[in-house]
């Protein structure tokens, strides 16, 4: 993992991030020589074709390829057209971010499974009010019931949304009347997330399904066994267990490392192994270890989405997003990195390597060439997590890197659950979503936006989702943030009641007399299901519209990278929300499939797509369809009754 000697046209570290730490990290790299994810998308041209969707390779007639400049001028072998390429590439994508969340989500489902039973003691049920709250919502009774027996019907009933293969899976119940109704119309309400995925994927082989608007009906059905039946299993399965999470000051930043300590970053997506992670370096002889070995202590800190998720339910420090998960090594630093499913680059091992890290799989679903695997059993869990304790330990004896901590970090508050924002703006007896709403309908705030994913090494870190949301606060847009870009912002200083100073005058208003952030960070990917929940809530709460496609509401992704993030959007604009991506997306300009998914699918009563490379155009265009909603509700007037009170009263 040398540096190219003859290479010197790196990016200056200050274009490929906005995160200072990270930039920080980026130079001392480069000095010692190791090269991190910048450096390689800096000297990896993408493939022109590919990024365009242009290319199939679904078959061995092939790969084919077309030319984006002249897109129907061509076919290939089989005949497949442009749109029928772009169309299975598009809903492959789906397919496999579907597959991911599920996969997650049935991962926690099986976990609660085995603890109902009794044969896992490490976890129990930690939220019954959630068990009770999530029971009733898909139709289980409750009353003069023992938990185990709730907990067990709601096993089985879950269960349906991987398994089932006929029928409408159990959280289509939370849809509302009228969305649900063009769902069942459109044929796309998901039967059982398996089943979904398999078709899809069977659709989109060569030679089966060959009409494009076939094809993205398919996507859809298949986004949405994700977003209202995977990840929304995993949210709610993990709260009952561990937590639903409730406003927490958190820090954020690199400067979570501490010198003196054994440091241990747990990245990743499943809570479980956390979870454990925490019970394993609070017990005292663990503790005692780490003194014997010359350290003050153990600090344990998370990274993306596992990180985002133990940051919004206990407080747990968080050192960094995507992008800068090799570069903290760098520090020298880490002791030991513990990983356990998605977004965790195969080259970590060899930074890793080059600082002396222990890096440790823990999952059987992800292996990494040259990292330690230890096992993570959930029936045995502090097997894996004290054992990785020891490797840090040892790691923290033998140091032998000069370390570099950068000394930022930043304070916050995180863990805005559903049912928090709820309480929050309700007040504790009466908990309700009508207050949003009435500050939606009288134009204090003028809509809300979810802004999530990922960071990409091809744009620089952070910055797009920071002026998105500046930009979509100060035009009194509330903003819900999940995954790495709520921790884009938490780094920039925007996750704190005080920061509702970069707000416009009527979220600042509610902000301040709530005391809340401008800015609600709601937890890892999975979470934008809680997103999805606060959204029917506020349709059920009544005054804006009958639909979710009604609500003055938008989503983005504006760095994402993953093809988990696609599957998101598109349960985002099938559910009927406008949904904008930025920095690139897979598809030609002026056909017919770009037309279905930007234009098409809003007409037959669902979201649509959005697309900007720049973040200010993004959020002109989110706004901009805020106001229509606004305007199809009637509530376009209230707007400026509102901004003209504010100037008003700050006249006198
Ligand atoms: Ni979401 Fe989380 Fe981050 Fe993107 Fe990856 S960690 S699941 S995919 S990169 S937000
Ligand atoms: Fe080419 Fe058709 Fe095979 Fe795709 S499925 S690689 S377009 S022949």
């Amino acid at each position: 993992m040398q540096v190219d000697e003859k290479k010197t046209d790196y990016l200056d570290a200050a274009d490929c991030t906005s995160c200072k730490a990270t930039a920080q990290m980026i130079i001392k790299a480069r000095k010692d020589g190791v090269i991190l994810n910048f450096d390689r998308a800096h000297s990896m041209k993408p493939c022109p074709i590919g990024a365009d969707s242009a290319c199939c390779k679904h078959c061995f007639m092939g790969p084919c390829r077309i030319n984006a400049r002249d897109p129907y001028a061509k076919v290939g072998v089989c005949g497949a057209t442009i749109d029928t390429i772009m169309a299975r590439n598009f809903a492959r994508a789906v397919a496999a971010g579907s597959a991911a969340h599920t996969d997650h989500g049935m991962a926690m489902l099986e976990l609660f499974r085995e603890v109902v039973n009794g044969k896992i003691l490490d976890y129990k049920i930690k939220d019954r009010l959630k068990l009770i709250e999530v029971a009733k919502s898909i139709g289980i009774e409750t009353e003069n019931k023992a938990d185990k027996d709730i907990a067990t019907e709601l096993y089985k009933e879950l269960e349906r949304t991987y398994v089932q293969l006929e029928g409408e899976i159990p959280f289509a119940k939370r849809v509302p009347q009228k969305t649900l109704e063009l769902w069942r119309k459109h044929d796309i309400v998901p039967r059982g997330a398996m089943r979904e995925v398999v078709e899809m994927m069977h659709r989109t082989t060569m030679g089966v399904d060959q009409d494009y608007e076939n094809i993205t009906k398919q996507a859809s059905r298949t986004a949405l066994s994700d977003g209202w039946g995977g990840s929304m299993v995993s949210t709610e399965i993990s709260d009952i267990l561990f937590g639903t999470p409730m406003p927490v000051n958190a820090v954020v930043n690199m400067g979570v490392l501490k010198e003196d300590k054994v440091n241990i970053i747990i990245h990743g997506h499943e809570p479980n192994l956390f979870e454990s992670m925490l019970v394993s370096v609070n017990d005292p002889s663990m503790i005692q270890a780490a003194k014997e070995a010359g350290a003050a202590g153990i600090n344990l800190v998370g990274m993306c989405c596992s990180g985002a998720e133990m940051m919004a339910r206990h407080g747990v420090p968080h050192a960094g997003n995507f992008s800068s998960t090799e570069a903290i090594l760098v520090t020298g630093a880490v002791d030991a990195m513990a990983v356990d499913i998605q977004c965790i680059k195969q080259g970590l091992a060899a930074v890793a390597k080059c600082y002396d890290t222990t890096l440790i799989t823990t999952n059987t679903r992800a292996h990494i060439e040259g990292a330690l695997h230890v096992q993570f059993n959930e029936h045995e869990p502090l097997e894996c997590t004290d054992e990785i304790v020891i490797k840090g330990i040892s790691r923290f004896k033998h140091r032998k890197h000069p370390i570099e901590i950068p000394n930022i970090v930043n304070q916050g508050v995180q863990g805005f659950s559903h049912e928090y924002i709820s309480y929050m703006l309700g007040g504790s007896f009466r908990g309700s979503y009508i207050p949003l709403n009435d500050n939606i309908i009288n134009g204090r705030i003028r809509g809300v936006a979810g802004v999530v994913g990922c960071t990409n090494p091809r744009s620089k870190q952070d910055a797009a989702h920071i002026a998105l949301v500046s930009e979509l606060i100060r035009n009194d847009v509330l903003v819900l943030l999940t995954g790495c870009s709520q921790i884009a912002l938490a780094k920039a200083g925007f996750s704190v009641p005080e920061a509702a100073i970069f707000a416009g005058p009527g979220l600042r208003e509610v902000c301040e007399a709530v005391g809340m952030p401008p800015v609600l960070g709601l937890g890892s990917c999975v979470d934008n299901s809680r997103i999805l929940i606060a959204a029917s809530q506020m349709v059920k709460e009544g005054g804006l519209g009958e639909s979710l496609a009604d609500l003055p509401v938008a989503g983005a992704a504006p760095e994402w990278m993953s093809e988990k993030a696609i599957a998101i959007g598109q349960y985002f604009v099938a559910s009927g929300v406008f949904t904008v991506f930025g920095g690139t997306f897979p598809i030609i300009k002026n056909t017919k499939f770009h037309k279905l998914l930007f234009q098409g699918l809003e007409e037959q009563g669902l979201g649509k797509w959005g697309f900007a490379e720049d973040p200010m155009e993004m959020a002109k265009m989110m706004i901009s369809h805020i106001d229509k909603k606004r305007k199809a509700l009637g509530i376009d007037k209230t707007r400026e009754r509102v901004l003209m009170d504010m100037s008003d009263r700050r006249q006198i």
